[in-house]
Formats: structure tokens, C-alpha cells, sequence
């Protein structure tokens, strides 16, 4: 029997479908990118995870108890409390969001043209990488790639490819390597407690650090009791301990697994040089120590939030849920990433509308035709997000924490299904403006 929500609404927020021609209008307003839309013209909006989520009537108690003092604010001690005891860390700095984390972090750790090694690097913690003069480096197993075969932790490295890249080109070139878990980019996909601490045996072995990129560290956590031998009957938080007893320290964002709508941080274990020149940062970049750029109400709904995550209930009928609406999905015949992963359902818009070439962006196409057919808003991860080199062409349909419900999911499905049943009529898209960086934000388009 599939555990039915741990909690019940107490509040919700109206949202209203727009007649088929009023999308229309709207998204060739939009230049066909489902970004440059207002979220109020949205029906379901699956764009993200981050920040979206629904929080707790003890977090939203917790705002009331905001202390906004410049400096030593209270929420931040307990912030560092909560934080030292979920992770087991020594150090923590808080952030606005995660990019601030990475900024502040990579900046102190990568020198201009050292690699940094990782299964694969989200979009934002690229771009800091290379901003830093670094250059990002993936290493996850090749069955990432392929939507079609199952593998119970598809966000694992390679140990063979991580070995080898270090024998040749040398650890004075290596900056550190930052394990994102769950993997976003290819699919939410869990990293194995077992590779890991692989990993981080063999980075030891040639002295280099280990960090972990956590915005999902306890959905990741839910993946290694559910599926890893050895852990069925160890808690969620005992997993959590383990898999940053192998790292360093971590950037965060969280805006995923903290359950809140904005705030960040990054986690020393004990390195304290390390942690000392990070203050003296985040005073430039961010903030006070004690607030980094967040608000006392802020850090305080970012503590409970951290706690509320490891409750095994409520990640088995979040995961559940996601895993719902991929089953709805595979039955209808619609390609996806299997197994689904923690966070959203990626449809392999590559595979569901082979007639369309990389060029003419067969993603973009998907989430333009989605929102037309239903209102639904769902974020291209394909040639337009990583160019030309883009391994796969995906389209994310990402859940919000505590959102959305059965039946929201069950109409996205049925839209899906709509289209797949005329998907050799979906047209390709060309573009007719493109940013220099991070394009997919503003890029605008035209039917081809
Ligand atoms: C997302 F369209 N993710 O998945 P910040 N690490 C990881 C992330 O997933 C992540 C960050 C660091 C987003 C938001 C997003 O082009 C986009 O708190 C694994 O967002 O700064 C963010 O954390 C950065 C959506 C980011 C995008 C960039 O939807």
C-alpha cells in the first residue's frame, strides 16, 4: 500500500487554467520559453523544486520568532546547532541560495585551471567553476546516459574514469571533487553510500578533498535505505551522518531538502583555515557571518526545515509520489529515465519525438507544447541548457515538496499522453535571441 501524505493542508492557494487561446497568446509572448512566463498565467507548475516548497505550520510559527539582529541572531546558533547534528560538522556558514555557497567556496579552492571532478555539475555550479578559472570535470557511470536500463544509483562515479583522470593528469591539477547527490542533472539519481566512500578512499589516497553538493542529501539519504544492501535498518538521519562522515564539507542549497522558499550554506567539517577564510568572505559576498544574506526568520524556518526532512514518512510519500506520476508516464508509452528519480520525472524528449535533431531543440518543443495542451510548466535539461555536447535531450517535470497532490500529477500524465498520441506533428523550435551565459533563462524562440 502506497503511504498516503504524513500531514493534512491547512491553507491553500487558488490556481486557475487559462483558455487554450490565452496560452497561446502568452506563450508566443514569451518567446516559446516557459521562463519568461508569468507563474500566475501557470496551472501546474513543475519548473522547479527549488523553492517551491510547501512549509510547516512549525516553520511558519518559526518566522514569528525571527530575531533580526545584525549580528549573533539566535536562529543562526540554532541554525548551527541543527546543522552540526545532522551533518556532523563543525563549521557551518549560512548563504542566500546555493550558487552563493559555491561562490564562496570555489573561490578560495579552485585556482585558474584546475579541474574539478564531480559525477555531473549542475548548471550553477558550473559556471562558478569556469568563472573561477576552473574547469568542471564529469565522471558518473556511463548507464547514466541510458534513460532505458535500470540501475538502482544511477549518480555514481565512475571509479575506473575518476582513477584514471587523476593518474593522467596529476593531483596538483585536481582542485577537489564535489559529489552531487541526488544527481540532478541526470535525473535526481541517488549516488551509493558504497561509492561514496570509494570515492572518497581513493581522493584520500592521492590528497584530494572531498565535498558534497547537498540539496538533496536526504532524498539521496531514502535511496540508500530503501535500495542499499546493509541499510534497511539504519534511520534516515544514521545515514545521513554517514554518507559526510566520507567528505570534507559541502555547499547546499536549501531550497530542496530544507524545506523552505529561500537559503543556503556551506559545511566545514573541521578545517579550520578553511572555515576562517570563508568568514571573512561571506562578509564580502553575502553577509554578517551570523546571517549570510538571509533573514533571521529565515534561518530559523531553514533549522526546522532540516529536521522535518528526515523523517522517513514524509520521504517515502514524497519520493512515492514522483515515482507515481513516472508510472503514469511508462504506461502511457512515454520515455523516461528509469528507474525515476527523487526530485521530478524526466521524459526523454530525444526518444519521444526522434524526428526532431538536436538543433531544432526537441526539449524546448516538449515543454512549449505542454504548456499549450494543459498549462503545465516543465524546464528544459538538453541542447539548450549544455549546447551542443548535451549527452541527452530531457525534459524535467520537477515536484515541488508538499504541493501538489495525486490528482495534479494524474492530469500532467493525461496531457503527456495527449501529446505523445500526435507526437509526429510536434514542430522543432529555432532560436531568435540568445544570452551569452546561462542562455536557457532568456533565450527566445520561434516554430521551425
Ligand atoms: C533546480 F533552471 N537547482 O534544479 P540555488 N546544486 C544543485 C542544484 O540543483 C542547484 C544548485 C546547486 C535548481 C535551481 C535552478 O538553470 C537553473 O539555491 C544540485 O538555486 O542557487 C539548483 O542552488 C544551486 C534552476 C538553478 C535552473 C539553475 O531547479
Amino acid at each position: 500500500m502506497r503511504m498516503p501524505e504524513p500531514y493534512r493542508i491547512k491553507m491553500v492557494e487558488p490556481i486557475r487554467l487559462l483558455a487554450r487561446e490565452e496560452r497561446e497568446r502568452k506563450l508566443n509572448e514569451a518567446g516559446l520559453n516557459v521562463f519568461s512566463l508569468k507563474a500566475e498565467d501557470v496551472f501546474i507548475d513543475l519548473l522547479t523544486d527549488s523553492g517551491t516548497n510547501a512549509m510547516s505550520d512549525n516553520q511558519w510559527a518559526g518566522l514569528m520568532l525571527g530575531d533580526e539582529s545584525y549580528a549573533g541572531c539566535k536562529n543562526f546558533y540554532h541554525l548551527q546547532d541543527t546543522a552540526q547534528e545532522v551533518f556532523g560538522y563543525k563549521y557551518i556558514v549560512p548563504t542566500h541560495q546555493g550558487r552563493g555557497a559555491e561562490n564562496l567556496l570555489f573561490s578560495i579552492l579552485v585556482k585558474p585551471g584546475q579541474y574539478v571532478l564531480g559525477n555531473v555539475h549542475f548548471d550553477t555550479t558550473e559556471a562558478h567553476i569556469t568563472l573561477k578559472g576552473g574547469k568542471p570535470v564529469n565522471l558518473v557511470i556511463d548507464e547514466a546516459y541510458n534513460t532505458s536500463t535500470y540501475h538502482p544509483f544511477k549518480g555514481n562515479i565512475d571509479l575506473h574514469k575518476l582513477e584514471n583522470f587523476i593518474k593522467e593528469h596529476g593531483t596538483e591539477n585536481i582542485a577537489f571533487m564535489l559529489i552531487t547527490v541526488t544527481c540532478n542533472t541526470v535525473g535526481g539519481q541517488p549516488v551509493s553510500m558504497e561509492n561514496i566512500k570509494q570515492v572518497s578512499e581513493i581522493c584520500r589516497r592521492y590528497g584530494i578533498r572531498v565535498f558534497i553538493d547537498a540539496a538533496r542529501f536526504a532524498e539521496n539519504a531514502y535511496f540508500i535505505k530503501t535500495r542499499e544492501e546493509g541499510y534497511q535498518d539504519k534511520s534516515i538521519p544514521e545515514i545521513v551522518r554517514e554518507m559526510f562522515s566520507y567528505a570534507d564539507g559541502f555547499t547546499f542549497s536549501a531550497k530542496k531538502d530544507a524545506l523552505v522558499n529561500i537559503g543556503g550554506m556551506i559545511g566545514i567539517k573541521d578545517d579550520e583555515e578553511l572555515y576562517m577564510r570563508l568568514r571573512e568572505l561571506v562578509i564580502v559576498y553575502e553577509g554578517f557571518p551570523t546571517y549570510g544574506g538571509l533573514a533571521g526568520r529565515d534561518l530559523e524556518a531553514m533549522s526546522r526545515g532540516l529536521r522535518e526532512v528526515l523523517s522517513f514518512d514524509y520521504l517515502q510519500s514524497r519520493i512515492s509520489q514522483v515515482q507515481y506520476l513516472g508510472q503514469l508516464l511508462s504506461e502511457a508509452g512515454i520515455p523516461i529515465q528509469t528507474p525515476v528519480g527523487g526530485h521530478a520525472v524526466f521524459v526523454d524528449a530525444g526518444k519521444m519525438l526522434p524526428h526532431l535533431p538536436w538543433d531544432s531543440f526537441p526539449g524546448v518543443a516538449l515543454t512549449a507544447e505542454l504548456y499549450l495542451e494543459g498549462g503545465v510548466r516543465a524546464v528544459e535539461i538538453g541542447s539548450l541548457l549544455m549546447g551542443r555536447q548535451a549527452p541527452t535531450e530531457l525534459v524535467r517535470l520537477t515536484i515541488p515538496r508538499r504541493v501538489y497532490t495525486d490528482n495534479h500529477m494524474a492530469y500532467v500524465a493525461e496531457c503527456l499522453s495527449n501529446i505523445n498520441k500526435r507526437r509526429d506533428q510536434v514542430r522543432g523550435v529555432k532560436i531568435t535571441y540568445e544570452p551569452p551565459v546561462l542562455r536557457h533563462f532568456l533565450a527566445r524562440f520561434e516554430w521551425a
